[in-house]
């Protein structure tokens, strides 16, 4: 494991020297410092598992098949790929959603040079998963189905961001509309497709496969990907900022978010007119009080209940799938976010 993370690693370099030696663009010193300072503050520091999947996947695929040093580079490459929309993500999340840290340290354009000069870098990065693809699959018979792919998987999640976000404008004039389904429809296209859909169906076009046949796999991972975000939504509020590297903002921009939810579903009259009052607000005090009401309803507990019932349902749909390979690869997914501190 820590020797085929390595492996990804020395594959991040090779990319990185390939794009900061791109020949259709004019580089100086000062433009090729900043493109290299910007990636290694944003691409490689996270926890890797989205890109790490696919290599995952690929083997379980190839059903325990030494891979070729060919086929390690590749599927490294498709897995930096999307560690690479996920940094382009969440450069341009972080402004939107006002935060302050990301996995340990300020945001990328909270640093003063930065500033909004990050949102073009996030337009940069976004630009460089093409480049990537032309560089290492331009002869493959499945490129223009991973373009496509990626073109796909990324619009999804900008318009589960555009929900995300005007969610709260209604929120804000009517805190009931916040409910399980609309949280369920925003998380899954902002999150599920591009964390599990993408780099499983990465490895499945690297092996051949036609994606139109295993759109039970994509409902499976859907599934897990919304539990991930439930996760994320819980981390948000009651997960340590030393471990997560973030620092929760949710109740502060009136999020649609699942604790919230929750909260709405089981307070009473009174609970109900505190969270009217304290929710989406910047004041500590105010949002003090709505972790205080978090704690008096349980939501610790609630959360526990829905994580071991996700999880059954989980393994019990994984367990239905006919093929031992792809059971074999979903496993190993949901066991990496189990029970997730960060
Ligand atoms: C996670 O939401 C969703 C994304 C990072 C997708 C962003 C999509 C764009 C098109 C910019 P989140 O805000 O809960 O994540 P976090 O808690 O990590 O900030
Ligand atoms: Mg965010
Ligand atoms: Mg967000
Ligand atoms: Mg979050």
């Amino acid at each position: 494991m820590a020797d085929l993370k390595s492996t990804f690693l020395n594959v991040y370099s090779v990319l990185k020297k390939e794009l900061l030696e791109d020949p259709a663009f004019e580089w100086s010193p000062d433009s090729r410092d900043w493109v290299e300072r910007m990636l290694d503050y944003n691409v490689p520091g996270g926890k890797l598992n989205r890109g790490l999947s696919v290599i995952d996947s690929y083997k379980y695929l190839k059903e325990g098949k030494e891979l070729t040093e060919d086929e390690i580079f590749l599927t490294s490459a498709l897995g930096w790929c999307i560690e690479w929309l996920q940094a382009y993500f969440l450069v341009l999340d972080d402004i939107m959603d006002s935060s302050h840290t990301r996995r340990g340290q300020p945001c990328w354009f909270r640093l003063p040079k930065v500033g909004l000069i990050a949102a073009n870098d996030g337009v940069l990065l976004r630009n460089h998963i093409p480049r990537i693809l032309k560089n290492h699959f331009r002869d493959k018979a499945y490129y223009v189905d991973l373009l496509d792919l990626f073109n796909e998987v990324e619009f999804q999640t900008a318009s589960g961001q555009m929900i995300d976000l005007i969610t709260t404008l209604e929120g804000e004039k009517d805190l009931s509309k916040y409910t399980l389904s609309l949280h369920r429809r925003i998380v899954q296209y902002k999150t599920a497709y591009y964390s599990f859909y993408l780099p499983v169906a990465c490895a499945l076009l690297m092996a051949g496969e036609n994606l139109d046949n295993h759109v039970d796999v994509k409902n499976i991972l859907v599934e897990m990907g919304t539990y991930f975000q439930v996760q994320d939504d819980y981390l948000d509020c009651f997960g340590a900022p030393e471990t997560i590297g973030k620092i929760g903002t949710d109740i502060e921009d009136f999020k649609c978010s699942w604790l919230v939810v929750k909260a709405l579903e089981i307070c009473n009259e009174e609970q109900k007119k505190l969270l009217h009052e304290n929710y989406g607000k910047a004041d500590p005090a105010n949002v003090a009080k709505v972790k205080a009401l978090y704690h008096e309803l349980n939501l610790q507990g609630v959360f526990a209940d829905y994580e071991s019932k996700s999880y059954e349902k989980l393994i019990a749909s994984i367990e239905a799938h006919p093929s031992k390979a792809v059971q074999a690869v979903l496993k190993s997914f949901l066991a990496k976010i189990y029970k997730r501190q960060k």
